[in-house]
């Protein structure tokens, strides 16, 4: 039975009244009971103080967040076997669960949701805590009306932590973890709703394995319209070699159902339940890593490395609201650097992030992500990595290339897929996808650090050179260098995107002309020239010796 439904049968329930009765729009709780409306200090009154008001600001709909109540029924997203599955659940002495949540000005009615959905669906004897970090939000008295209101609840225990000034999401959630007592640790968004018998599942498979840690499958809240719906578990999670997240297909084996928990070489998004010892031996996340971005991926891959392992548990769904874009600034990073110029400092930030990725864990490899991200060489790393080092030691982690045998193929086979990847250098400038002009995709030469430069890649085994959007670098009657959407191979069309490195030359498979600059910024085709440096082109890594 939850917190709350505990609360209402028992005698605390006269304690709860008088604030929970308030809602103008009724509090329903687990079973579907609602509550008579109460005086106007509650929720009510709660939630239209949340200073800002603007859904531009939270970029998700508030008027609606703020109607809709502060728990709702939402739709049963996972396999109707998982309902009846009886779990193997730890003695709950041995299980207490301290969940993290960090958040920056996010609206009252939508964190008290999510902390409702907490105590109205999980078990509350396994509830141990929930620990509030508050990261240096607008709302001055938010953190404080919800410690006269929730510290009345008596149990589970609350820690309420205000920053002030903004640590940023990794550095708060690592507080948080600091004091927490748990032991196990949650770490949620600040706008989620976990889905019935959410909990279970996950301590089932963490209770025999002290090294696993697990995410729920994360079911989409549609930002605009809040329809709950349902999330994919056919998918895996992983990142490319410019550190940027990525699904991967699941592939079901013989013995295997679609609601059957399964491994992956990242978190699915930032959700994880793990031990809290464990996350505490692996150094918690990493304290170099700034604001947001590049933990989870940070935290798998010293986890797999070191000794753990990670799997989605499909029986498990947790809501929550996928933005569009950023709710909040990203302070400056680097102020007085020229860096600043070219790069916002949501970029630098992430870049930042993903160098400290690339420098902790990548070993040899790291060239793959610089090769993506040249701009990355140019950002600035103040910290030594002592403790990383200590941590390689002590734990004795394997090397980059450990992963990606056993743990990510899907990374591992980027690597043979590819002739040639990278910015596509031409003398000083890269070729550069800018976008749609006039209904035309433009292909132009800039800076080899403009921030979004174009990465390319030269399959193997087509010839295709394409895009990561996946436009491909094609030839039009008569001889026009265009930028099209790949074709299939299957498609004999595909045969005017086909080329060929001689030398650092691109040659044309068809009409066996070349790339060319002539004109500086114009790109045509003309006959090969041996050594011209207007037809010379360079990948930042070229997989194949070039002769
Ligand atoms: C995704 C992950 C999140 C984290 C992040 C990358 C999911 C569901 N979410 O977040 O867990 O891994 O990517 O770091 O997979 N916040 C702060 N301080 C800040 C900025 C944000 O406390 O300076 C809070 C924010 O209020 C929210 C959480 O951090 O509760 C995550 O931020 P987000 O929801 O804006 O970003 P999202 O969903 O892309
Ligand atoms: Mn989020």
């Amino acid at each position: 039975m939850s917190y709350l439904a505990q609360q209402q049968q028992g005698q605390d329930k006269e304690e709860l009244k008088p604030k929970l009765d308030a809602d103008p729009a009724g509090v329903c709780l687990s079973g579907g009971d609602w509550l008579p409306n109460g005086n106007a200090s509650g929720w009510g009154e709660f939630i239209s103080l949340t200073p800002e008001r603007s859904e531009k600001y939270y970029q998700y709909n508030l008027q609606l967040s703020d109607t809709v109540g502060a728990f709702r029924k939402v739709p049963k997203t996972r396999h109707a076997s998982c309902d009846t599955h009886n779990y193997s659940l730890p003695p709950f002495l041995e299980a207490r669960v301290s969940v993290v949540i960090s958040f920056h000005n996010e609206a009252r009615s939508m964190l008290l949701r999510t902390i409702v959905s907490l105590l109205s669906r999980t078990p509350a004897d396994y509830l141990h805590e929930i620990v509030l970090v508050d990261d240096a939000s607008q709302d001055k008295t938010l953190l404080e009306e919800l410690r006269a209101w929730l510290g009345t609840l008596g149990r589970p225990r609350f820690i309420f932590l205000t920053n002030k000034q903004r640590q940023g999401l990794i550095s708060s959630r690592n507080m948080g973890a600091a004091l927490a007592s748990g032991d196990y640790i949650l770490f949620l968004d600040s706008h989620c709703e976990v889905n019935d018998g959410w909990l279970e599942p996950l301590l089932e498979r963490v209770s025999h394995r002290p090294n696993l840690a697990v995410s729920p499958v994360l079911d989409p809240i549609d930002p605009v319209t809040l329809r709950y719906q349902k999330g994919n578990e056919m998918l895996r999670g992983g990142f490319d070699w410019s550190l940027h997240f990525h699904w991967h297909k699941r592939e079901l084996t013989n013995q295997e159902l679609p609601e059957t928990p399964y491994s992956s070489p990242v978190f699915a998004g930032g959700v994880l339940l793990m031990s809290r010892e464990w996350f505490l031996k692996l150094g918690s996340f990493n304290a170099n890593l700034k604001i947001w971005g590049g933990e989870s991926i940070e935290l798998a891959i010293k986890l797999w490395l070191c000794g753990g392992q990670i799997e989605i548990v499909p029986c498990s769904r947790i809501g929550h609201i996928f933005r569009r874009h950023h709710a909040f600034d990203f302070p400056l990073q680097y102020p007085e650097h020229p860096m600043e110029q070219e790069l916002s400092p949501a970029q630098a930030t992430y870049l930042h992030n993903s160098k400290i990725i690339a420098e902790s864990w990548l070993d040899e490899y790291k060239s793959m992500f610089y090769a993506l991200k040249p701009a990355a060489r140019r950002i600035p790393l103040n910290h030594t990595s002592h403790q990383l080092q200590q941590l390689r030691r002590e734990s004795r982690c394997h090397r980059f290339h450990w992963y990606l045998r056993h743990v990510s193929p899907e990374l591992s086979s980027m690597l043979y897929e590819f002739a040639a990847t990278g910015t596509l250098r031409n003398e000083d400038r890269c070729l550069h996808h800018a976008g749609v002009k006039n209904s035309r995709q433009q292909l132009i030469l800039v800076s080899c650090y403009h921030d979004d430069i174009t990465q390319w890649s030269l399959f193997r085994s087509t010839g295709q050179l394409s895009t990561q959007r996946e436009f491909c670098l094609s030839v039009e009657v008569p001889l026009e260098v265009t930028l099209k959407p790949c074709l299939r191979t299957n498609d004999t069309a595909s045969m005017s995107q086909r080329w060929h490195r001689m030398g650092t030359s691109l040659v044309h498979n068809q009409t066996h002309l070349c790339l060319d600059n002539p004109l500086k910024g114009r790109l045509e085709l003309t006959a090969c020239r041996w050594h011209a440096v207007s037809q010379s082109f360079q990948f930042a890594l070229e997989m194949e010796r070039q002769t």
